[in-house]
């Protein structure tokens, strides 16, 4: 029942973005927020702890990136962000810097002086769950094209983003990867 809650909470904010669409269902997301791609999140140590998954769909001016993650330090706030490669391989670390299409610096994901796979810090709440629900303007979910993240990577930092250190925002030790699959 808490699973189906929290989905709910997911559902509600991501319809709030929506346009109309019939898409059938599938996968674990009912058809009004089917996503294109997805990413398992795992920890990166031994035990490669499933904290949740994130997902993205092209919306009208960008692309939504939206999720529950949970497992974590309630209370923390974490970097969140694209990384290049498309590989959670030497705990992380071949993933590579944040995919940055338009060689921009590193910043705040509201300002177009950012890397395309910058996105805003999560904040776990009391039960350890964070969310996501953000739109960015400069990146796709389509692979055959340069900005697209298909094939790219989630990862989670122990440390918030400063949004301006470089080139990574002073973020911490990565802590938990994703790879961007087809949904
Ligand atoms: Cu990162
Ligand atoms: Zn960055």
């Amino acid at each position: 029942m808490k699973k189906l809650l929290t989905t709910s909470a997911i559902l509600a904010s991501a319809l709030a973005l929506s346009a109309c669409q019939t898409t059938p269902t599938k996968g674990d997301l009912p058809a009004e927020v089917q996503p294109v791609l997805q990413a398992q999140m795992q920890t990166v140590d031994v035990s490669q702890a499933h904290l949740g998954k994130m997902y993205l769909r092209p919306i009208q001016g960008g692309v939504q990136v939206f999720g529950e993650l949970t497992g974590l330090n309630p209370g923390s706030t974490y970097a969140i962000h694209i990384h290049e490669n498309g590989t959670c391989a030497n705990k992380g670390q071949d993933a590579g810097g944040h995919f940055n299409a338009l060689n921009k610096p590193h910043g705040h994901p509201s300002s177009m002086e950012s890397h395309a796979g910058d996105l805003p810090n999560i904040t776990a709440d009391a039960n350890g769950v964070a969310r996501m629900n953000f739109v960015r303007k400069d990146i796709s979910v389509d692979p055959r094209v340069a900005n697209t993240v298909h094939n790219r990577a989630f990862i989670i930092h122990a440390g918030a983003d400063d949004y301006t250190s470089q080139p990574a925002g002073n973020s911490g030790d990565r802590m938990a990867c994703g790879v961007i699959e087809a949904y």
